[in-house]
């Protein structure tokens, strides 16, 4: 089954417990298998700074879904811990995000659904926890996230020990 990398973020309403949560989640998801998942991260906000740190983690999963039905999984999962996408500021804060970050070899391109996600390479806190669990993996137009965790520093990134 094709392989795909989920990444997790939230800093509201108790975050690292939102953060595990998803994680089981995720693990249930129809067809689909939840093989790692990274350690706990606390990063500072990108974007506006009044609001509180995240915690960061990512999942390898594989899944038999397309990835536009994984997609639609993941948004529900986001809905039922009472994220609300209506009313929200741009880059504020938020209860539960569910990137997909990777899915197999694919790219795309759509409205919806950009693959590999494009914020990947700018942001720590994506790439060190998806370095932990996949640090040969090759992302289309990013390159590996070996060279991406080593040109990038780790400031205001802070890895939780044993927290899972
Ligand atoms: N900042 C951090 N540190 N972690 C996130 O997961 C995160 N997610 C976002 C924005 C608002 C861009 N900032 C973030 O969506």
């Amino acid at each position: 089954m094709p392989l795909a990398y989920i990444g997790l973020g939230s800093n509201l309403d108790n975050p690292v417990g939102q953060i595990r949560a998803a994680l089981v989640e995720l693990a249930k998801i129809r067809s689909t298998g939840l093989l790692s998942t990274s350690a706990l991260y606390r990063s500072s906000p990108m974007g506006p700074q009044d609001q509180p740190d995240y915690v960061n983690a990512a999942a390898a999963i594989d899944t038999g879904l397309t990835p536009q039905d994984l997609l639609v999984e993941l948004l529900r999962i986001e809905h039922e811990a009472g994220r609300n996408r209506q009313n929200a500021v741009h880059w504020g804060p938020r209860i539960l995000d569910l990137d997909l970050l990777v899915y197999a070899d694919q790219q795309i391109n759509e409205p919806q659904l950009k693959v590999p996600h494009p914020g990947i390479a700018e942001r720590n806190f994506v790439v060190m926890p998806l370095f932990e669990i996949a640090p040969d993996l090759y992302i289309p137009r990013a390159g590996t996230l070996r060279h991406l965790a080593r040109s990038l520093d780790s400031e205001g990134l802070q890895r939780l020990l044993a927290e899972q």
